[in-house]
């Protein structure tokens, strides 16, 4: 089963997008998702000058030699560019592989561990009144897990917030520029939660993403200062280069941490997870090395009770949706899935086999991903440049968006 051609395909339906395409010489076909929001373009180039060549003619069934081929082979490893091609060929080729064996690609992972997958969504609102809203919608939706975001007084453009209609962070042209303040945003993420747990029945879910804006020490006071009102978890609390820095917030409070959302392989979160210093870890298909490696970070998560919370923004395609629910489906150690639905111009580009009903997901039972992309769809949105947002402190300095 010898892989005859390779595509890339660039669009904008909604938003970019970038995905790979593998044609077996039997006429199996597998897509994957080689989204890299703000950068797409590096890695189309990657796949297309670098890594289409070494796959034509290799047997698509051998998914982790080739794995193993374009990590080892490439003499350079990790990163986001390359992890994020090594993705998109991983999640092509179970693609195609479920297809061969007329599967649905849970079942080739050890079959369903669960009978569907919980995911949060995104409420979000200006004030604390406008976020309590829309929580109450998410919940009318079905939703039984909410992640809540709220503006903070003093500062126009706060992360998470949508200025009308959906959030999309990523805007054409040069990025745009936000401020920061840390001490108004320590002041009001309590009072949100308090307000949510007073109106709201205590089985909700709420989650928080802090989006890396604190340090090691204000973390852990936010961390401390929602203990009452019992998180999900608590996202993303400060920059996680530096792994062992999580062991002083993890020393100050019992609020459950999510982090690795932009980690792209398991060497950036093994001293978090053998450590335990992270309940949660958020690495995802697209961006890490694809459902091969993610399964690598679920077993070594498994051993040290750390379970999965999978990253599932605007940006990372449907093909990489229907593979993180794969993923959730099959493995143990599952915790819960973000779910921010699509635009409907991405709908229309991308058909799937995936659905949402009562807060809970599930991949479906076509054989493979259960995926496809319109190609003739997808021409009519051409891709264009766009940035995510920067940020920096009042006083100027760079800040960690
Ligand atoms: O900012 O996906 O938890 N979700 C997030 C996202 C990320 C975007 C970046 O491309 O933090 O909203
Ligand atoms: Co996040």
């Amino acid at each position: 089963m010898k892989i005859a051609d390779a595509r890339v395909i660039t669009c904008g339906p909604g938003r970019n997008f970038v995905t790979l395409r593998l044609e077996t010489e039997d006429g199996l076909y597998g897509l994957g998702d080689a989204t890299l929001n703000g950068r797409e373009l590096a890695v189309a180039s990657y796949l297309e000058d670098h890594v289409i060549p070494l796959l034509i003619g290799r047997d698509a069934r051998r998914i982790e030699d080739i794995w193993q081929l374009l990590y080892k082979g490439a003499y350079w490893r990790r990163g986001p560019v390359t992890m994020t091609a090594i993705a998109a060929v991983d999640t092509a080729l179970w693609d195609i592989k479920g297809k061969a064996l007329n599967a649905p690609v849970y079942q080739l992972l050890g079959g369903a561990s669960r009978d569907g997958v919980l995911v949060y969504g995104h409420a979000n609102g200006d004030t604390i009144d406008a976020t309590l809203e829309s929580v109450a919608r998410h919940i009318e939706q079905g939703y039984r897990a909410v992640r809540a975001q709220c503006g903070v007084p003093g500062l126009s453009k706060v992360y998470g917030i949508a200025s009308g209609g959906r959030y999309e962070p990523a805007a054409a042209g040069l990025p745009e520029e936000s401020r920061w303040s840390t001490e108004p945003y320590l002041r009001i993420v309590p009072q949100l939660f308090e307000a949510l747990r007073q109106h709201f029945s205590p089985e909700l879910h709420l989650l928080h993403d802090v989006h890396h804006r604190l340090s090691p020490i204000e973390a852990a006071r936010l961390g401390k200062a929602l203990e009452p009102h019992h998180l999900f978890w608590l996202e993303d609390p400060t920059p996680a280069e530096n792994q062992a820095s999580f062991r002083l917030i993890r020393q100050h409070t019992t609020t459950p941490l999510a982090v690795g959302e932009v980690f792209n392989s398991i060497y950036d979160c093994h001293q978090l997870i053998q450590e335990q210093l992270i309940d949660y870890i958020r690495t995802t298909v697209v961006h890490a090395g694809g459902i091969s490696h993610m399964r690598k970070v679920a077993a070594l998560a498994e051993l040290h009770q750390v379970r999965t919370g999978s990253h599932g923004a605007t940006d990372l395609s449907p093909v990489c949706m229907a593979a993180a629910l794969h993923f959730d489906l099959s493995v143990h150690n599952f915790g819960i899935q973000e779910h921010m639905p699509h635009a409907p111009e991405t709908e229309r580009v991308f058909r799937h086999a995936y659905t949402f009903a009562d807060g809970m997901m599930h991949p479906g039972d076509a054989p493979g991903l259960g995926v496809e992309i319109d190609e003739t769809a997808a021409a009519a949105f051409p891709y264009k440049r766009a940035y995510l947002p920067t940020a920096r402190l009042l006083d100027g300095t760079m800040h960690s968006w």
